[in-house]
């Protein structure tokens, strides 16, 4: 039976992730391990927190001495990595937490897996490692690493160091890259929460730049479903690409959420451009489609109307979050817009 420690599950994909895994599977086992940052959200997990075979435990990816304590207790033999300082604007800001969760905190569980009989260590990785893109071509899985901003850079030293462990101890061990998420509990730090509360709040819409920068769009579940296909079957040092083809500029999604929202285009505000931001994400996922059978399943069209419903429909559950730290984060970013 699976015995699997999910760090980073109460954030926006660790979360999806628990509520499809522990609704679809009984075989399993699942300890969710969360630092409970700004980004971990307890509510997130309203659904499953009762059932037999999962356990929370509050804890930060960079003790090992906690770590090590919770993979023996539980007798863990499988690990998927989603625990990051996940912002990208963030760590412009400041990168300190990021290279400390994202590069140290992997390094740790990394060296803690090496304590036990571990089947897959999966470590949950992003696009943006590959840096940008111009109008042609796209992201794979051999593409050089060419990160271009403090998350990115720091998710790619985790990658390399995951890598690396697989390469000297001869650990099995995966990498997965996904694009751009969308869907149920993000949080509004993030383009598509952001604009859709914004909207709804009759308040601008920051764009950065000209809005013309592209991301590629893939709903949370077909993310989750890829990493339970590779967390099976995934071969042990592989890289796996993730991502459904959707490539939007973000101007376009700004107004599809108006529009669906009936709001005027006159709350749309152009604001100054992130500093180094990348132009184009386009990801190619052939491999993963190829090698483990795997097809994303939810249309753009269809997933970001249900995405948008979301957000109205739980005005409660962002509204918490709103208040305190966030309105200080909000503040500093944009603030000089
Ligand atoms: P998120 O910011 O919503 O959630 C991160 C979670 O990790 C939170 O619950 C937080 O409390 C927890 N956490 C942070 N530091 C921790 C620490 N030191 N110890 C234990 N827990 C800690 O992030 P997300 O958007 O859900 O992203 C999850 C993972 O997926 C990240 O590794 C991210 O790099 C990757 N990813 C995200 C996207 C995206 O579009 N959001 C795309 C590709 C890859
Ligand atoms: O207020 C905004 N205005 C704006 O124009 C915000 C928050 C974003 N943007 C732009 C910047 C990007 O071009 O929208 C695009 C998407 O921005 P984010 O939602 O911040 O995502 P991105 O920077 O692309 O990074 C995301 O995808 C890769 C996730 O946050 C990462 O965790 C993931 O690894």
């Amino acid at each position: 039976m699976k015995r699997i420690l999910v760090t980073g599950g109460a954030g926006f994909i660790g979360s999806n992730f628990l509520n499809y895994i522990l609704k679809t599977y009984d075989d399993i086992f699942v300890v969710n391990y969360d630092k409970l940052t700004y980004a971990g959200n307890l509510e997130n997990l309203r659904e499953i927190e009762a059932k037999k075979n999962y356990v929370f435990i509050k804890g930060d990816i960079v003790d090992h001495e906690q770590v090590s304590n919770t993979l023996k207790k539980y007798e863990i033999n499988n690990i998927i990595n989603f625990a990051a300082e996940s912002h990208v604007d963030r760590s412009i800001h400041s990168s300190y937490s990021f290279y400390e969760t994202n590069v140290l905190g992997t390094n740790v569980l990394l060296n803690a897996a090496r304590e036990i009989d571990l089947e897959k260590f999966l470590q949950v990785s992003t696009d943006e490692v590959y840096g940008s893109l111009s109008t042609e071509g796209l992201f794979t899985e051999t593409t050089a690493l060419n990160p271009k901003n403090p998350y990115a850079a720091s998710k790619a030293g985790a990658d390399l160091m995951a890598l690396a462990f697989c390469n000297t101890y001869k650990m099995p061990i995966v990498v997965t890259r996904c694009s751009n998420n969308y869907g149920p509990y993000q949080f509004p730090e993030k383009l598509i929460p952001l604009m859709v509360i914004n909207a709804i709040s009759n308040k601008e819409l920051p764009v950065y730049g000209d809005g013309l920068n592209i991301r590629d769009w893939i709903y949370v579940i077909d993310h989750n479903k890829a990493i339970m296909k590779v967390l099976e079957d995934g071969k042990s040092g592989e890289v796996y690409n993730v991502g459904a083809k959707s490539e939007k500029p973000n101007i376009e999604i700004v107004k599809l959420i108006l529009d669906y929202l009936e709001k005027p285009y006159s709350l749309i505000k152009y604001v100054n451009d992130r500093p180094g931001h990348d132009r184009r994400y386009a990801i190619d996922s052939a491999k993963l489609m190829a090698d483990l059978n795997w097809e994303p399943e939810y249309s753009f069209d269809r997933a970001i109307q249900d995405t948008i419903k979301w957000y109205l429909d739980n005005k409660n559950w962002w509204e918490r979050i709103l208040s305190g730290d966030y309105q200080n984060y909000y503040k500093l970013q944009y603030q000089t817009n």
